[in-house]
């Protein structure tokens, strides 16, 4: 077999799978272990996109060349420090940072954060020094995996795939995919997930049932931490959690000398201040005794670029949190593989404030953002150009080859980028192959032991209870099997309990502190009854919340808020 027909999924997704491009189709790579020989159904709905072939400007189709020579006369008779760098996660190719590299030299504001992950990077970060996935051998050679704020086996299929025959214990406060397929759901309070690990912790505490070698060995700051435990007493905490003394007892048992892996997701980290309650989460794994371990431990979303000298480094003068964005404060805005309209907090402020801007949009399709660019030039699409994926899920890295021809109205990344080094004498990029082999020859050695485990000694976090009125409900986003973000057919439904008081099908206004939305209401058993759910890509979710960062990684804090919902 070639090893030039194989492509690398550029989604933004765990699993950064492998594809196998022959007879003019695809099919899973049967090498790749976490592929394991398939593809998901959002692979098939990338391969069916209405790719762009066309620049526009003003909404007229125009040459590349020509839409080039726009955009270098605009650089130019902009001052670089009225002008912005948004890019976004629509493509998670390596080479997707080469643009980057130029708007640093010309003197661009650039961001800084994440839409996603950062609060809880920042939080394990703080706790060990770096966010680092033990090797997924180390899950599949596990017993129990604890999916905590993290839909399984919809958002990283294939990994699911190769350990789905384990035990499974869920804690959400939505019944997901995985809840059903778990031995134990815990559905719990939003936002209540630091209790529910200090809960846990004071129940291994008071039954002596701590990791005491990891503790003694590579910890420090857990007198401190079982202060904090103890400021509680177990009732206390089921209480605001909202789950019983008999789910806490099951848990006990079933991971009960068990090897335990705990997968936790985005979904509890979602608020301001997401970094603490990531590290209580990982305070509670350290004391429970699954880091540094034959099999199991705790998995995030790991920095996938850990142990790489960065070969397309940017040093931008200045930078601002990616959720606070205002982008009328520019003259000039460069949107890359982002749709800032559907995905960005605070939607009303983000559509104002394109209004106000000359907006470039480079990407592979049209979508919710593109309508306010004025100009529009299109990415050549992953078929057709080279590249190489990390993951953020596991330790393998997927090259990407050009299997088809580039449509000639396109501009890969790299090729924009030294089109503009040249327009403006700028120093040229290293080749393109150079970039790419450092890649694919650099082994990054496991760097996952903890040898150095700082236990959170204090915590101060507001909770959403505290302040929740029973007439209010909780803002719950989550992935979804058939979309990606807001790549392809969104679901735009709230999501409701019957016991809402709502029917299936009315029209109801959402309201909150930061905007408001109308949606049609869909009824499910699978959500708590004091929650509302929008599925990632629900073109009007994000109208309801704050576009503040959170308190440490200057990321969105999208689940920050309560709604009220009244008929429309
Ligand atoms: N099919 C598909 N796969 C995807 C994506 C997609 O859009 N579609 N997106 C990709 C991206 S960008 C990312 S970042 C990953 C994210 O992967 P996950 O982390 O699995 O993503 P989410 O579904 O956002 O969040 C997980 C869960 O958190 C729950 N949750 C919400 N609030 C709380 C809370 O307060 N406490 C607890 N315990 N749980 C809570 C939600 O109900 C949801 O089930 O998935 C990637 N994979
Ligand atoms: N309400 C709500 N909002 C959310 C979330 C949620 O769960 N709920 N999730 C958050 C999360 S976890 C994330 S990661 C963000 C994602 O939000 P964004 O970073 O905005 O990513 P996408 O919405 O996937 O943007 C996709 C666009 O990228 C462009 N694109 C695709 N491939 C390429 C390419 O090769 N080159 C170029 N130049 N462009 C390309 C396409 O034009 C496509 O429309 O959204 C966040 N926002
Ligand atoms: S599971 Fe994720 S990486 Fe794999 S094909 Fe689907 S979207 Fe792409
Ligand atoms: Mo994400």
């Amino acid at each position: 077999m070639s090893l030039n027909n194989k492509v690398a999924c550029p989604l933004d997704c765990f699993d950064a799978c492998e594809a196998v491009y022959e007879n003019s189709n695809f099919r899973g790579s049967k090498e790749h272990k976490v592929t394991n020989g398939k593809m998901c159904v959002n692979f098939a709905n990338l391969l069916k996109e209405d790719f762009l072939v066309n620049p526009y400007f003003k909404n007229e189709k125009i040459s590349l060349n020509k839409s080039l020579e726009i955009l270098v006369e605009k650089l130019k008779s902009t001052n670089p420090k009225k002008t912005l760098y948004y890019k976004g996660a629509g493509n998670l190719g390596i080479m997707q940072s080469a643009p980057k590299t130029f708007f640093a030299k010309y003197g661009s504001v650039l961001t800084q954060g994440s839409l996603c992950d950062g609060a809880g990077d920042v939080g394990l970060t703080l706790g060990r020094g770096r966010n680092v996935n033990p090797p997924i051998q180390k899950l599949i050679d596990s017993d129990v995996i604890i999916c905590w704020g993290r839909n399984f086996s919809v958002t990283s299929p294939h990994m699911y795939n190769l350990v789905k025959d384990k035990t499974f214990i869920t804690i959400d406060p939505l019944r997901t995919s995985i809840a059903k397929k778990s031995e134990l759901h815990i559905q719990l309070n939003p936002k209540t997930d630091y209790e529910l690990a200090l809960l846990f912790s004071k129940y291994l505490s008071e039954n002596n049932l701590e990791d005491k070698e990891f503790i003694e060995k590579y910890s420090s700051g857990v007198k401190e931490f079982l202060n904090i435990v103890n400021k509680k007493d177990i009732k206390s905490y089921l209480q605001t959690i909202g789950i019983t003394n008999l789910e806490l007892e099951k848990f006990f048992e079933i991971i009960k000398n068990k090897k335990v892996s705990i997968m936790v997701g985005i979904g509890i980290q979602k608020y301001f201040e997401g970094s603490q309650i990531i590290r209580t989460i990982d305070s509670f794994a350290a004391y429970l005794g699954v880091h540094n371990k034959d099999a199991g431990g705790l998995w995030y979303l790991a920095d996938s670029a850990y142990g790489y000298d960065k070969p397309l480094k940017a040093s931008p003068l200045k930078k601002v949190d990616l959720p606070e964005v205002d982008f009328g404060e520019y003259e000039l805005v460069f949107i890359q593989g982002a749709n800032p309209v559907v995905s960005a907090p605070n939607t009303k402020r983000v559509v104002d404030g394109l209004k106000k801007s000359f907006v470039v949009f480079y990407g592979t399709v049209l979508n919710d953002t593109s309508i306010y660019a004025d100009l529009i030039i299109p990415s050549s699409d992953f078929l057709s150009k080279k590249d190489l994926r990390l993951s953020y899920g596991h330790e393998l890295k997927t090259f990407s080859n050009a299997v088809k021809t580039k449509n000639e109205n396109t501009i890969t990344e790299y090729e924009l980028t030294s089109y503009l080094n040249d327009a403006f004498s700028f120093e040229k990029l290293d080749k393109e192959e150079s970039i790419l082999d450092y890649y694919i020859n650099h082994k990054v050695k496991d760097s996952s032991f903890i040898d150095n485990f700082k236990f959170i000694e204090d915590i101060k976090i507001k909770n959403l209870y505290e302040d929740k009125k029973s007439s209010q409900f909780y803002l719950v986003m989550a992935k979804r099997k058939q979309n990606l973000n807001s790549q392809f057919k969104s679901d735009d439904k709230l999501y409701l309990h019957p016991n809402s008081g709502f029917k299936e099908g009315s029209f109801v206004k959402v309201s909150s502190p930061y905007g408001e939305a109308n949606f049609i209401v869909a009824l499910s058993e699978d959500i708590k009854d004091n929650s509302c759910l929008a599925y990632a890509g629900n073109k009007k979710a994000n109208y309801l919340n704050t576009y503040k960062s959170d308190e440490f990684s200057s990321s969105a804090i999208f689940q920050e808020v309560l709604v009220n919902i009244e008929l429309s």
